[in-house]
């Protein structure tokens, strides 16, 4: 049988994660420490190590069938390949960054000034559209040096907490592009990795939506089983049991992560009692 090819990097921030939500897929394989590529013991795919700029690059060519990368580095290459799904971690912006002294009141501040990047190809993007001229400096590293050491006067670069800007007395003025991981595909698979990567893909969306929604359970009265099953609708509507003790029953649901602590508030002013909440390992819609 045919094996789908999956890229994930190395070795960086995105090796660590990328290897989880594979095994959280059911799908057993070592790490690419000292090889190349490895195939995973229960599920026909093998995968390869890389450096996750060089992804984009090998999907389209179809040397990989899929690759999990940053939204930043698929936008740069600019590849012909499909996005198929966010993933949900690695998340960072890329944005321009000056001097933390110097004022700035809009994109015109970087008329004719030199620009230090990794990623010409959406920096140049930008300033095209905001119809600016300046000079972009290439690096493929310790780009946030580039001001301090007179190479440049701003960076455009990749944040996620900012402590590398302030460590170097730059300050962020603008965000370009919102990333995560996803997972990139070759948009002319045969109809059999199709398959594996349709099994693959379903797995994914089960992980990933189980990771955004947490089992409840709750004690109320049954007069506030109507508002509470109102706050609380889950995947079709709540599991209702009686308690033992008259007038009373337990309420089983589902609720969104991101909704969580608003939904807590209202049950219990609905009258909720002796509230649990539970993480889910898998979801299946
Ligand atoms: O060797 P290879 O080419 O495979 O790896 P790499 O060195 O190019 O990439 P790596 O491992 O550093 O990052 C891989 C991906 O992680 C990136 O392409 C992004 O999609 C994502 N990611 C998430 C980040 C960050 N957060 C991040 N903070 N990538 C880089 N950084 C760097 C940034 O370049 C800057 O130097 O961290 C610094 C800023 O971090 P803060 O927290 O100080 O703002
Ligand atoms: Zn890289």
């Amino acid at each position: 049988m045919k094996k789908l090819k999956i890229a994930i990097q190395k070795k960086g921030r995105l090796n660590d994660n990328s290897h989880r939500l594979l095994e959280e897929c059911g799908i057993k394989f070592s790490n690419g420490i000292s090889v190349l590529k490895t195939s995973a013991r229960n599920f026909p795919v093998e995968i390869l190590f890389l450096r996750d700029d060089d992804i984009p690059q090998y999907v389209e060519q179809q040397v990989v069938d899929i690759g999990i990368l940053g939204e930043n580095v698929v936008f740069e290459k600019n590849k012909d390949i499909a996005i198929l799904e966010q993933l949900g971690f690695a998340h960072c912006r890329l944005s321009l960054a000056i001097p933390k002294e110097d004022s700035y009141d809009g994109p015109e501040y970087f008329m004719n000034k030199r620009i230090a990047t990794s990623y010409p190809g959406l920096l140049s993007e930008y300033l095209k559209k905001e119809g600016i001229t300046a000079e972009i400096e290439e690096l493929s590293g310790s780009v946030e040096i580039a001001p301090g050491i007179g190479l440049a006067d701003a960076i455009c670069d990749i944040v996620s907490s900012g402590s590398t800007l302030m460590t170097n007395g730059l300050r962020e003025v603008k965000t370009i592009l919102k990333s995560q991981a996803v997972i990139i595909g070759n948009k002319y698979l045969s109809e059999e990795k199709m398959l594996i990567l349709e099994r693959l893909l379903f797995r994914i969306r089960s992980v990933k939506s189980a990771k955004e929604n947490k089992y409840i359970l709750l004690n109320a009265p049954e007069s506030a089983v109507p508002e509470i099953s109102r706050i609380l609708p889950g995947m079709k509507s709540p599991t209702i049991l009686p308690l033992a003790e008259k007038g009373w029953c337990s309420l089983h649901s589902v609720v969104q992560e991101d909704e969580f602590w608003e939904r807590i508030d209202q049950l219990r002013k609905a009258g909720a009692e002796g509230i649990l909440v539970i993480p889910i390992e898998k979801m299946i819609l």
